[in-house]
């Protein structure tokens, strides 16, 4: 059976939940998947770390990692992850590499690196299910991006090929965001498991 490492992150922003770990949180079967969870923390200290610690004791065969997108009105599919890095403070109150300034995430690394996972697969099966879902050239430049960029780059060093990718989700419904689009929790839970069952 083929190992799926799925991740979604903590609220930030002042908001109480975020709806990538409530929809991760609620998944339990995957068709041909033995599944290992991680909630991520939005600190750029230890975002990657805590996937990292997962990724060397269960070993994943492919990882799909979800956030949320609060302006978005449909399910995002990454396509890409630049080495680039805002000066926006995290959960802790601090910066990148505590730097007041745009920062790499990795000085030797590559300007971007493309998902790996099967997006056109994705794509296609949301669609049929009635999901909004859109490809995106950008994850942004805050923690989605790092952790989406600094997985990528740890593939490419290494010997196994893992298929990973991310999707972007909107607001849940359950946020009660008046002026941003939303989505029910139950169909972004079900939009990550469609993607999941679809990532090879
Ligand atoms: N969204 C943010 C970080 C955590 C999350 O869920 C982002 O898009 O970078």
């Amino acid at each position: 059976m083929k190992k799926l490492l799925l991740t979604g992150f903590t609220p930030f922003g002042g908001e109480n939940i975020n709806p990538s770990w409530e929809a991760v949180k609620r998944i339990d079967n995957l068709n041909g998947f033995s599944i290992e969870k991680v909630e991520i923390p939005v600190v750029w200290d230890s975002a990657f770390t805590e996937l990292e610690k997962a990724w060397k004791s269960f070993d994943p065969d492919c990882i799909l990692m979800v956030g949320q997108a609060g302006t978005s009105d449909s399910v995002r599919i990454e396509r890409i992850a630049i080495n680039l890095c805002s000066p926006t403070k995290d959960n802790l109150g601090k910066y990148h590499k505590d730097i007041f300034e745009e920062t790499k995430i990795d000085e030797d690394g590559p300007d971007a690196i493309f998902t790996s996972f099967d997006y056109e697969k994705i794509y296609g099966a949301l669609k049929e299910n009635g999901i909004k879902a859109r490809y995106s050239f950008s994850a942004g430049t805050y923690l989605c991006n790092f952790l989406l960029y600094s997985v990528l780059l740890k593939i490419n060093q290494g010997k196994k090929s893992i298929r990973a990718g991310f999707i972007h989700v909107p607001y849940a419904d359950e946020q009660n965001k008046t002026d941003s689009p939303s989505m029910s929790l139950d169909e972004i839970t079900r939009a990550v498991e469609i993607a999941a069952n679809n990532i090879i």
